[in-house]
């Protein structure tokens, strides 16, 4: 069709909307991220108390992924790497964004800088699909950088509640309210006239029912990325739920939160509903859908709360630590006629694959081969036995962290193998992650030459792609909290 000057007649006529491509070259993409999500949440991970049916169905009908990671261990850094298929290190945001803007003053080293605004320079999937002619829309939450760089600025055609802030004041409508020490005022932009006790994750799914209906309607390719706040805090439940889940509690479950389970199943009843709308409007068989969570589970305690919000177990620790429990995380596709129905794939993968894999899915094959941080997950969704031929994965957390607490680290995971550099003191840590999933056993004393290799793995990738790194804090007076 192409004639040797590069003129294409059917890129023509598909401008005109006089041909259309047959609706498998250009499925519609369903993205659901939660957000801080555990890697063993979920009925299907092994979860003791809560209940998620439909997501359980849903990695029944696709290939569930046994060892995803997020690409880091906090919110904005995750969701600009899997936008943009960049390494949160090379994009220079490896905080969340309101963490950026002040870390603390009184710690051994002062955080490395942190970019709070996406750069228009970086391209995210959603401005590759809406060139492709894609209808895109963000329902939820964004956290990319302030009113200049929200998401209308990055390739979305619709934006339902994204701003700078990484959590709503409150579930319940009119979600509004005071935030934080200093009371700051948060809203959800675009969701006014709701009604007295509705509910933020049913009523972003309405938003993207609407979404997909729209879409429908125009018999358009659309790309939807639908970024629950839930199960983030504030820990908040609708009442019923709650109960239901009170009622289940007893001595020695893993899971032992009712409000966060109840919170779960309203995820878990977006994800069904989104489902069933799909195969209301015929679209099931034409779409692909990724569910995935931005970072670990949260180990803290809520305010009015005294049991903890989740546990990653057996993974150890939890969001804002490098260790597993930080970065594990859920993720499922299910892509009809690619991905067979039921099967798990054990293969280690990034997030930051996302950006290549829509990229491909969606036939945009230049933009999934061009170079970048993550890889094409197509082989490993049509064979989940496949292999990727990657060998290392890295991470870069140079911040604090208040609630396990970690301080500044970088890691690499080379094979089996997993280490862990922190920035205070330059310990190392190794872990054999086949052997001790649970990194109970530290064996970088043991195995010297090899923690030294993967160190300098470490510092020359980031020295490749540029990482920022914390400094000495001059003040620091260990005598003073
Ligand atoms: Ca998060």
């Amino acid at each position: 069709m192409k004639t040797r000057r590069g003129f294409s007649w059917l890129a023509v006529l598909l401008a005109l909307g006089w041909v259309s491509l047959p609706a498998a070259a250009r499925p519609n993409v369903v993205l659901i991220l939660a957000d801080d999500l555990g890697a063993h949440d979920l009925g299907c991970d092994g979860s003791d108390l809560h209940e998620t049916p439909h997501l359980d169905r849903l990695a029944r009908e696709g290939v569930r992924f046994t060892q995803a990671y997020a690409a880091s261990t906090v919110c904005s850094p995750t969701r600009a790497s899997l936008l943009t298929g960049k390494h949160p290190a090379r994009l220079r945001i490896t905080i969340w964004s309101e963490g950026s803007l002040a870390g603390p003053q009184n710690r051994r080293l002062l955080q490395a800088a942190s970019r709070h605004d996406l750069p228009h320079a970086e391209t995210t999937i959603a401005k590759h699909l809406q060139a492709a002619g894609y209808l895109t829309a963000l329902v939820g939450k964004w956290h990319l950088g302030g009113a200049g760089h929200f998401p209308e600025t990055h390739g979305f055609d619709v934006n339902i509640g994204g701003t700078h802030w990484g959590a709503p004041s409150t579930f319940f409508w009119p979600y509004r309210g005071g935030f934080g020490a200093a009371g700051e005022l948060r809203y959800v932009p675009h969701l006014e006239f709701g009604a007295a006790g509705e509910y933020l994750t049913d009523r972003l799914t309405d938003e993207a029912l609407r979404v997909i209906d729209r879409a429908a309607a125009d018999r358009r390719p659309f790309f939807l990325y639908l970024a629950h706040h839930a199960p983030h805090t504030p820990i908040e439940a609708k009442p019923a739920d709650v109960a239901h889940f009170e009622a289940k509690l007893r001595p020695g479950l893993n899971h032992r939160n009712a409000t966060y389970a109840a919170m779960i199943k309203s995820l878990d009843d977006s994800v069904g509903r989104v489902l069933a709308r799909l195969a209301e409007r015929g679209l099931e068989r034409e779409t692909i859908v990724v569910f995935a969570s931005d970072n670990g589970g949260y180990l803290g305690t809520d305010r009015r709360q005294d049991v903890p919000v989740t546990t990653n177990a057996p993974l150890r620790s939890g969001k804002g630590s490098l260790y597993e429990g930080g970065l594990r995380v859920p993720l499922m596709v299910r892509w009809p006629g690619v991905t067979p129905a039921g099967r798990n794939c054990a293969e280690p993968v990034v997030l930051t694959d996302l950006f290549r894999t829509i990229a491909g899915a969606a036939g945009l094959a230049e933009i999934a081969g061009a170079p970048g941080d993550g890889l094409d997950l197509a082989p490993l969704l049509r064979d989940p036995e496949a292999r990727l031929g990657r060998e290392t994965i890295f991470f870069h957390y140079p911040h604090y962290y208040h609630a396990q607490p970690s301080t500044p680290a970088s890691s690499v995971r080379d094979g089996d193998w997993k280490l862990i550099e922190y920035f205070e003191d330059g310990r190392l840590e190794l872990f054999h992650l086949r052997d001790d999933p649970g990194e109970t056993r530290d064996r970088a004393t043991m195995e010297r030459a090899r923690a030294a290799a993967m160190r300098a793995k470490l510092v020359a990738w980031r020295e490749s792609v540029g990482a920022a790194l914390p400094t000495p804090n001059p003040n620091f007076n260990p005598a003073k909290k």
